[in-house]
């Protein structure tokens, strides 16, 4: 029984989060061990020639589920009947680029691959945008997409989930299994909050209250928290490149989470359209919430209690999108 192929997009595709996720989907790691699929890979043109390096590379692995792999530097042919679309390609900061050059020439890209997306892809295709500045590109696809979903669409910030994870459970000495329900409020940035008030740390069979399992509230409000905000540059400054090996790791866990849904009592931060005013965030911004998925579909969790020290932190990163999207918006109607 051979099921019909996903049609899967990843942009960037010449890039160094790709050469890792790529060989993570075609695996099955995202859609299933049976589910066949189509990979289309989008680059810019100059890097057409790479992506054939990576095309061979993948032909190469001689995987059972990957039917066919399309290289292209073409819209029209990159968004064609898509299933998921991951977005991963962006304009990086160059040397004396200006934050609103920057701004104005991803708001430019995101605004052609959302037409496209209106135009060439299936209305229940799924969104996921990775390229910086990740959570204001994805709302500039979404509003460019108008006959989408916006709840189709949403943001990588599993990455800080994960960084989130693995630094409460060293601290444990368990593995970074047996940590659920930290949550990443906000931009995939800085200040960004990496929240463990609601997460639980199983020790010794039993679930734990982070700060009981932990037991240094000192930590947990400090350099556990600078630690997870600052964890990319920290990388950069040892590696010389920016994350990629658990970008595309992170990339996996947040696609095959909305394909098959997230385990009973437990949640995964994701950033999605804020339209309901949940935990007093403004409208109309993609926000990193906690959630639920079931069904293909994401549902905020709702009735979390919020101290003070959460609130101030939720609503700085809240205030630094507000922003962005502000400036952003100005560039889509130009
Ligand atoms: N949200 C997150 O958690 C997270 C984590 C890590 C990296 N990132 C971001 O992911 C992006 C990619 O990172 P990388 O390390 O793979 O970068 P990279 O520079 O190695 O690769 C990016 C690729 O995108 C391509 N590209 C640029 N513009 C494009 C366009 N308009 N259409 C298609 N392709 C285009 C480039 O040619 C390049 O091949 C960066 O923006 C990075 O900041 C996000
Ligand atoms: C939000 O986060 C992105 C991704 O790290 C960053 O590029 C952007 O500058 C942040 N927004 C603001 C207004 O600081
Ligand atoms: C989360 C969400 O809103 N998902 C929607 C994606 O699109 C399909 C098809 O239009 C809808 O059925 C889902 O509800």
């Amino acid at each position: 029984m051979s099921a019909e192929p996903v049609r899967v997009l990843v942009t960037g595709a010449a890039g160094q989060i790709a050469y890792s996720l790529l060989f993570g989907i075609a695996k099955g790691d995202v859609f299933g061990k049976d589910q066949p699929i189509t990979l289309i890979l989008l680059d810019i043109t100059p890097m057409l020639p790479v992506l054939d390096g990576v095309v061979m590379e993948l032909q190469d692995c001689a995987l059972p589920l990957l039917r066919e792999v399309i290289p292209t530097d073409k819209e029209e042919v990159a968004f064609k009947d898509l299933d998921a679309a991951i977005l991963v390609g962006s304009m990086p900061r160059r040397e004396g680029m200006e934050r609103k050059d920057l701004l104005k020439a991803n708001v430019a890209i995101f605004k052609s691959q959302g037409a496209a997306l209106e135009k060439y892809a299936k209305k229940t295709v799924k969104v996921l945008v990775v390229g910086n500045p990740a959570n204001t590109n994805c709302l500039i696809a979404a509003k460019s997409a108008p006959s989408i979903p916006k709840g189709n669409f949403s943001c990588l910030t599993r990455l800080d989930h994960n960084r989130a994870r693995s630094q409460v459970a060293m601290r444990c000495g368990v593995p970074a299994t047996q940590v659920k329900n930290v949550i990443i409020w906000g931009n995939h940035s800085s200040t960004q909050y990496p929240d463990v008030h609601h997460c639980k740390v199983n020790m010794a069979g039993s679930d734990l209250a982070c700060f009981a399992a932990v037991k240094d509230d000192d930590w947990l409000k400090g350099s556990f928290i600078s630690t997870v905000q600052q964890r990319g540059a920290a990388v950069i400054a040892a590696r010389k490149l920016s994350s990629a090996m658990s970008a595309a790791k992170a990339i996996c866990d947040h696609m095959r989470d909305i394909w098959s849904g997230t385990p009973e009592g437990e949640f995964v931060s994701m950033g999605v359209y804020s339209s309901s005013n949940s935990y007093g965030v403004a409208e109309d911004l993609i926000y990193s919430f906690p959630v639920h998925i079931k069904d293909k579909q994401w549902k905020i969790v709702d009735g979390l209690a919020i101290n003070d020290f959460s609130r101030g932190k939720m609503d700085a990163t809240a205030a630094e999108l507000v922003e962005e999207r502000d400036t952003a918006v100005t560039f889509l109607s130009a």
